[in-house]
Parts: structure tokens; C-alpha cells; sequence
């Protein structure tokens, strides 16, 4: 069976790298056969060391050396290349025959959502083994647009790449139990979260209001679920919100 592709993707220091390597830990404490892949070809300091690493193929210090570019140009451009050594880089992934593969994706989103590389790399597997876990920065959650604006900001990157996802409040630890409640009250009430908005009908509300009422009718609205990579929790509920996803609730454990 092919592996399950676990995308993790949020705005940059949502804490992607840092949940890619508790998840890792997480599975092997769990006896699950999981590998980590790095995509992000500007990073300097990963906090782990990924079981395969895109700087191997394609570096942005490197690029920019050579072709006389800015960090900005550098990280476009190896995006770019990265999808011409995609089969290459996924040979390599498969020859680790792993269960898993937990994608820790660039620190700049858009990256991950506007270049061609990730589409090509997710266009590449069946759609039932892609899983794409969207990180909400707690600090950008917090405030009810804030919030808006990340969920707008996962529906684009859902609207654009046709893949399950799952909704992930990170760093849960730096928010008071009541702060986190309130988040994830507002995500699953539509009408509370426009309450937090007020109700002065400007543009941004109306615009809050169409989008929010249309993600009901459509039934993609999303309850997050709370983690913190640093206290090592709520990592199983994502694991069995991913399996829910890609085997329909099966464990591979347990074949
Ligand atoms: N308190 C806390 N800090 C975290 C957590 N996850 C990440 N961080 C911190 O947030 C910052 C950005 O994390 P990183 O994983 O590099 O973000 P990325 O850019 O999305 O990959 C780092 O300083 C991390 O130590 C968490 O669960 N709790
Ligand atoms: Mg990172």
C-alpha cells in the first residue's frame, strides 16, 4: 500500500518544523513506520534531521551564489527547480518503504501554495493518500479576523490543491485554556464568530459574512484541533483524524 503523505503547511513561525519533528518522535514512540521529508530549501536551522532533505538537490544559498539572486528570487527559483527533481526526490522517499511521510513544507506559505513544485509533488500520489495539515499561528488566531484570515487563507490552499485537510491550532501551550476554547468555539459557530467581529457592516464584515456562510453550505468548515509540539499533545488526535481521512478509520497497525 502507498505511504500516507502528511503535508504540514501554515504561515511562516506557525511552528511547522517543529510539529513535523514531534510527529516523527510521536509515531516512532508509537511503533508507526514514519519518515521526514524537508521541503524547504532556505532553511537554515531545522531543529532535526529530516530523512530527506531538498537542500541535497536544491539549495537557496547555492542559487543565490550562482545566479546572483536575492534570498526572495533564490527560494522562487529552487521552488521551481525542485519540480524538475521530483522524480529523483521521490524515488528516494519511496525507497524508504515507509507507512508515512510527514512533509515539513517552506517557512514562506506561499511557497508551498503559488509555485508549481507542490502541485507536482501532490498531483504525483492518488488524492486518498494526500493529507494536508494546516497549522493556525495561536498568535494570528487569536483575534476573531485574524482567525478569518487564516481560515480564508486555508480554503485557498484547499481550493487550489483539491486535498483533504485537517486544521491544526498550534503552540496551544502559549494560549490560556480560555483563549483556546474561545478559538475553537468560533471555528465550529459561525454566528459566534461573527458576533466577535462586530457588527458594524463594513466591507470586511460582509466580505467575513459571505465567506463564513459559504464554507457552511458547503460543509468544509473545520473544528481545529488543539496541539503544542512542545508538550507533546494532541498528536494522536491528528493521527487518528488523518487515518479518518486517507483509510477511512482502519489502523495500519493493527493489518
Ligand atoms: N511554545 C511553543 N513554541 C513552539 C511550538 N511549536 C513551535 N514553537 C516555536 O515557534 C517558532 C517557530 O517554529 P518553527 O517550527 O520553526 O516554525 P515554521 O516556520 O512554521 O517551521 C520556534 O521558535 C519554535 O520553537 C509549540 O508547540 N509551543
Ligand atoms: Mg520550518
Amino acid at each position: 500500500m502507498d505511504p500516507i503523505r502528511i503535508y504540514i503547511v501554515g504561515t511562516a513561525g506557525s511552528g511547522k518544523s517543529t510539529l513535523t519533528q514531534a510527529f516523527k518522535l510521536w509515531m516512532d514512540q508509537q511503533g508507526y513506520n514514519a519518515i521526514t521529508v524537508n521541503l524547504d530549501p532556505g532553511v537554515e536551522e531545522l531543529g532535526y534531521t529530516p530523512d530527506v532533505d531538498i537542500r541535497d538537490w536544491v539549495s537557496v544559498p547555492q542559487v543565490m551564489a550562482e545566479k546572483g539572486l536575492g534570498p526572495n528570487g533564490a527560494q522562487i527559483a529552487c521552488a521551481d527547480m525542485a519540480a524538475l527533481r521530483f522524480p529523483e526526490i521521490s524515488n528516494v522517499i519511496e525507497g524508504f518503504r515507509s507507512d508515512y511521510v510527514l512533509i515539513d513544507t517552506p517557512g514562506q506559505i506561499e511557497l508551498f501554495a503559488f509555485r508549481e513544485a507542490s502541485a507536482v509533488f501532490l498531483n504525483a500520489f492518488s488524492s486518498d493518500d494526500n493529507v494536508i495539515v494546516f497549522v493556525l499561528d495561536p498568535t494570528v488566531a487569536k483575534t476573531p479576523a485574524g482567525l478569518v484570515s487564516l481560515l480564508m487563507l486555508s480554503s485557498s490552499i484547499q481550493f487550489r490543491f483539491d486535498t483533504p485537510m485537517e486544521l491544526v491550532l498550534g503552540k496551544c501551550d502559549l494560549l490560556e485554556p480560555e483563549e483556546a476554547e474561545r478559538i475553537l468555539e468560533h471555528c465550529g459557530n459561525t454566528d459566534s464568530l461573527l458576533f466577535a467581529l462586530g457588527d458594524n457592516m463594513n466591507m470586511r464584515s460582509v466580505a467575513a459574512i459571505e465567506f463564513l456562510r459559504a464554507m457552511d453550505s458547503l460543509g468544509v468548515r473545520m473544528v481545529p484541533k488543539p496541539v503544542s509540539s512542545l508538550e507533546m499533545t494532541g498528536l494522536e488526535e491528528i493521527y487518528r483524524s488523518v487515518q479518518l481521512i486517507t483509510r477511512g478509520g482502519d489502523d495500519l497497525s493493527s493489518d
